[in-house]
């Protein structure tokens, strides 16, 4: 009998509802329902602010929800995932209490060095073992004001939001809960040092406002929400499942691997790139390369490093587009692969490109305090680009497998960035390495086949989980060109 599951998956720059059936050891997908996403800036009194249009993503959910039942028929269940770190504030009657921040909003800047005072980096890497990033939810929350603070009564993060408003059940997933910086990746609980601290820096007790820990698989119970009308083929209403919740957990679920010695770079707004692993690594080493101990479904751990990713590229294609200058983004994709390889490499992650803004210009800045010619066109610039991130990718590779003493014999790249094809090829020359490119829909593919184990449609681990994605995608190989190595630790030399 087919099973029909719904994975909602929402990233940073876009949103989608995909119907998965699985039959046959393989799962079919058709979207039910595809929105753009970003955050909102305003200006206030304090500067701008950055906010997540959330009504507008719950309608946009529930339409697709709905879709998927309409056009493929009853869903078995639901599972939602969406990115990171941020999270909203409900008061008592559990109403929202404004609309959740961004993690592009500028209001963290300097927080996390403040903090620091309090807990030395060194310390509250080896309590929760996470890549110091301005946005961690920890900094978020010394953001919060008082008022906003003492008015709250629960703190969820965005899919346990989108859970609690489907089921009315609030819980916190461990995989996203492991990106707030409160976490202890070891016993995948709260640490309660951290707790303690920032209950002391906020002056609000910050265990009270989170949900109950749940794993992935979770069965959260029935969707409520009264006008969906859910229900499974037998009439019942459709359960949600937590999934990992968090998007880059999912992805790395239907990283197709066949062998242990792979590595994954997760390919859309952000790319994450690393290791999967059985144990954190809380040691200064890998303090020392910031990279991060995320917490994976089955016991796993996310050994990654944020690299700034397609953020770039995108902001650049809007920057240009504001211009009326009339790109898409296969045809810049096939043009940047025409020009100079290697003529512009900057630091992708260099923090200046991480707000919004004009990537061009900030992209000509770089080149001409690094001495390099800057790019003279949208190919030119998008080939700096990709250029630089495949030389993140073999950098945060590098390191990962140093630190963490592994080998790594694949590279997997998942999600929407593995149809640059320019970019996979980079990719597999800088990293020396094999690079298997799929699936595109990583996300909701990992969302659906865990949510096809927890309802019993499916039995097994990862491995057996992967073998269904496997079968149910097109994947294609990459091999680094002769000689490539060469050229590319001459190119990390001359940057770093
Ligand atoms: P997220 O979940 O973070 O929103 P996705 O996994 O959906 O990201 O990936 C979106 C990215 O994929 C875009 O940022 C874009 O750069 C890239 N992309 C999408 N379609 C194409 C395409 N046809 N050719 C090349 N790149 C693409
Ligand atoms: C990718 C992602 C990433 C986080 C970032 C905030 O969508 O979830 O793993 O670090 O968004």
């Amino acid at each position: 009998m087919p099973t029909t599951m719904a994975a909602v998956d929402l990233g940073a720059s876009s949103g989608r509802v995909m119907a998965g059936t699985l039959s046959g050891g393989r799962i079919t997908l058709a979207e039910a329902g595809r929105f753009p996403n970003g955050p909102v800036e305003v200006p206030t009194e304090l500067g701008p602010r950055m906010h997540w249009d959330v009504l507008r993503l719950w309608g946009d959910v529930t339409r697709g929800l709905r879709a998927a039942a309409h056009d493929v028929g009853p869903l078995e269940s639901v599972g939602i995932d969406t990115w990171a770190v941020d999270y909203a504030l409900l008061d008592a009657g559990g109403e929202l209490l404004g609309n959740p921040a961004s993690y592009r909003c500028p209001r963290t800047v300097g927080l996390a060095e403040k903090y620091f005072h309090v807990v030395p980096a060194e310390e509250m890497y080896r309590r929760v073992g996470v890549q110091v990033q301005p946005f961690n939810t920890i900094f978020q929350l010394l953001a919060e004001t008082p008022g906003r603070l003492s008015l709250a009564r629960r703190l969820l993060l965005m899919p346990d939001l989108l859970g609690h408003w489907l089921t009315g059940r609030s819980v916190t997933e461990v995989t996203n809960a492991s990106t707030t910086g409160l976490l202890d990746p070891v016993t995948r609980a709260w640490h309660p040092d951290m707790l303690q601290s920032l209950t002391d820096e906020c002056g609000r007790d910050v265990a009270g406002l989170l949900g109950e820990l749940v794993e992935p698989g979770t069965i959260l119970g029935p969707v409520r929400a009264p006008d969906l009308g859910l229900t499974t083929p037998s009439g019942m209403p459709t359960p949600v499942v937590a999934v990992g919740s968090h998007d880059t957990a999912s992805a790395v679920v239907a990283v197709p691997a066949q062998r242990d010695d792979f590595a994954y770079i997760s390919c859309g707004t952000w790319s994450l790139v690393g290791l999967e692993l059985h144990a954190p690594v809380l040691s200064a080493e890998a303090l020392g390369a910031n990279l991060t101990n995320e917490l994976g479904v089955d016991g796993t751990v996310r050994f990654l490093k944020n690299v700034m990713g397609l953020w770039v590229f995108n902001e650049a294609v809007r920057t240009w587009r504001t211009r009326r200058m009339d790109l898409d983004v296969p045809g810049l994709v096939r043009e940047a692969a025409t020009r100079e390889p290697l003529r512009t490499v900057i630091d992708i992650d260099d923090p200046a490109f991480f707000p919004a803004g004009d990537m061009p210009a900030r992209i000509g800045e770089a080149a001409r305090l690094t001495g390099q010619p800057q790019p003279r066109d949208p190919a030119e610039t998008a080939r700096c680009i990709f250029d630089s991130l495949a030389l993140a990718y073999r950098r945060s590779l590098r390191q990962a497998a140093d630190v963490a003493g592994r080998d790594i014999g694949v590279v997997h790249m998942v999600g929407g960035g593995v149809q640059n094809e320019l970019l996979c090829q980079l990719t597999a020359d800088a990293t020396g390495l094999p690079v298997v490119a799929g699936p595109v829909e990583a996300t909701a593919l990992g969302n659906i086949v865990l949510q096809a184990r927890a309802i019993g449609a499916v039995r097994g681990g990862l491995p057996e989980l992967r073998r269904i994605v496997r079968a149910s995608s097109e994947l294609l190989t990459y091999s680094p060109a002769a000689g490539a190595e060469a050229t590319w630790r001459g190119v990390e030399r001359r940057l770093f």
